[in-house]
C-alpha cells in the first residue's frame, strides 16, 4: 500500500487530532460544551482537534481552500483544491463516553473528492482511500460487503434532527426498511457509518440532513471499496441535497426502492 504525499499529510493530521481527542475523551466531564443548534453540541475537544488539523493541512498546502465544520469556509488562492474537515464526527457519542466517534478529512480537486481519511482513535482504526488507489482499513484492503438480498443485510441509518412530531416521513422509511432487513444500526457518527460500509461491516446506509464534512471522506472510500453512493434521487448531489444512500450496487438499488415505498 503506497500512500501519496498528500494522503500522508491527511493521515498525519487525522492521527494527531485523534490523539488530542483520545486525551479529552479520558476527561470528558471537564470539557466545556455549548449548543450550536437542536441536538448539535460542540466542545473544546472539537475546536482543539480542528485547530490541529487545519494547522497541519495549512502548513503542507497553504494555498488550498478549506471547509471545516467549526470554523466554516475559507477560500484559498489555489482555485482547484479544497479540504473538507469534520474534526469530531459523533460529538454526542463522545460527550456520553461512547467510543464511536472519528476524525474525517477529505480532499476535493475541481469539485471531485479524490482522497479521504477517517480515524477512530478509540479503536485505533484508520480508514483511508485515494481515487484510483483503493481503500484501506489500517493496512488491509477494504471491499464493500457482497450480500445480495436485503433480508440478509445490516443497514445503518441516522435519525435526522427534526422538531417534535416531525419524524413522520422518517418513521415510514424506517418501518419499511426494518421490515425487509436483518438488522438496523444507529451509531450516531455518519462518517464512521460510511467507513463501515466501505469496510463491509454495514451492508448499506442512509441518512438525511448531513453536511459535506459528514460525507466527503466516506464517499470516496465507498467508491474505492467497490460500492455505490448517491443522493436520495440516485444522483451525485449529496452535498446539495444533504442526504446519502450507500451499499453495493444491488443493495444500493434495493435500499433506494425500500425507502420510496408508500406507508
Ligand atoms: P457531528 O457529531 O459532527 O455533529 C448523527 O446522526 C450524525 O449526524 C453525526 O455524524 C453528526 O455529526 C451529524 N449531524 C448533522 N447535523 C446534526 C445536528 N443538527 N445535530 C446533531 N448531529 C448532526
Ligand atoms: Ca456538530
Ligand atoms: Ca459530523
Ligand atoms: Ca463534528
Amino acid at each position: 500500500m503506497a500512500r501519496s504525499a498528500l494522503l500522508n499529510v491527511m493521515v498525519q493530521a487525522a492521527m494527531k487530532a485523534g490523539r488530542s481527542l483520545a486525551r479529552d475523551f479520558g476527561e470528558v466531564q471537564n470539557l466545556q460544551v455549548s449548543l450550536k443548534g437542536p441536538g448539535d453540541y460542540v466542545s473544546q475537544a472539537d475546536r482543539k482537534a480542528e485547530e490541529i488539523i487545519l494547522g497541519e493541512l495549512g502548513r503542507a498546502r497553504p494555498t488550498y481552500s478549506v471547509l471545516a465544520e467549526e470554523s466554516g469556509a475559507r477560500k484559498g488562492t489555489d482555485g482547484m483544491h479544497r479540504w473538507i474537515v469534520d474534526p469530531l464526527d459523533g460529538t454526542t457519542n463522545f460527550l456520553h463516553g461512547i467510543p464511536l466517534f472519528a476524525v474525517s478529512i477529505a480532499l476535493e480537486r475541481q469539485g471531485e473528492i479524490v482522497a479521504g481519511v477517517i480515524y477512530n482513535p478509540a479503536m485505533d482504526e484508520l480508514f483511508t482511500a485515494e481515487r484510483g488507489n483503493g481503500a484501506f482499513l489500517n493496512d488491509r484492503r477494504m471491499r464493500v460487503a457482497g450480500r445480495r438480498a436485503l433480508t440478509d443485510c445490516v443497514i445503518g441509518t441516522g435519525v435526522p434532527h427534526l422538531g417534535r412530531g416531525e419524524h413522520g416521513k422518517y418513521l415510514v422509511e424506517l418501518r419499511n426498511v426494518m421490515g425487509e432487513v436483518s438488522g438496523i444500526r444507529r451509531m450516531g457518527a455518519a462518517a464512521l457509518d460510511l467507513a463501515y460500509v466501505a469496510a463491509g461491516r454495514l451492508d448499506g446506509f442512509w441518512e438525511e440532513r448531513l453536511s459535506p464534512w459528514d460525507m466527503a471522506a466516506g464517499i470516496v472510500m465507498i467508491r474505492e471499496a467497490g460500492g455505490f453512493v448517491s443522493d436520495r434521487e440516485g444522483g451525485s448531489k449529496m452535498f446539495d441535497k444533504n442526504n446519502v444512500i450507500a451499499g453495493n450496487e444491488r443493495i444500493h438499488k434495493d435500499l433506494s426502492a425500500a425507502l420510496k415505498r408508500p406507508a
